[in-house]
């Protein structure tokens, strides 16, 4: 199976990509985890990226925060795909990250996932290896299921001690 990269912009941001980490985990997709930067380590972000499908990646998960740069940069030096992760940050909640990270020049594309949405970031390329895997499609059919159930059993409960 293709192996999922977490890049992220600096290790403040390991909560953030924590929550891809689990979910990556949780379905038993391989993965790395490194730290590199657009803007203090520029040169290291792209030797990564340039080897990163001749070294068995399917897909890279890029966070950052603030001037949110990393995932953009990513993109500019592969064709794999590339999912952005905005990540919030004290002085503009984020906002700064989303559009930063969100706003790319057609032909170089990110795709661009919620304000500290790193978990679906990580189910969107457990998705992408789903396509062809489908041990890992049955895997995210349940999830999906067990979700939906948890979902109509709180519905049941709200109705039960709301509509006498
Ligand atoms: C971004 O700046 C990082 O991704 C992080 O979200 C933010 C702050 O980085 P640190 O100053 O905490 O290293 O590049």
């Amino acid at each position: 199976m293709k192996k999922i990269a977490i890049i992220m912009g600096s290790d403040s941001d390991l909560p953030v990509a924590e929550k891809a980490i689990n979910v990556l985990a949780s379905y038993e997709v391989p993965y790395e985890v490194h730290v590199f930067s657009a803007h203090r380590t520029p040169v290291e972000a792209k030797e990564f990226t340039v080897n990163a499908r001749q070294n068995g990646f399917g897909a890279i998960i890029a966070l950052a925060g603030m001037a949110a740069h990393l995932a953009g940069a990513i993109a500019a030096n592969t064709t794999l795909p590339v999912v952005g992760v905005p990540v919030k940050s004290a002085n503009l909640d984020g906002l700064d990250a989303l559009l930063s990270t969100v706003q790319m020049p057609s032909g170089i594309p990110v795709a661009t996932v919620a304000i500290d949405g790193a978990a679906n970031a990580a189910t969107l390329c457990v998705e992408m290896l789903a396509i062809e895997d489908e041990e890992l499609a049955k895997k995210l059919s349940a999830v999906r299921a067990e979700s939906t159930a948890k979902v109509l059993a709180r519905n049941r409960a709200i109705e039960q001690k709301y509509n006498k």
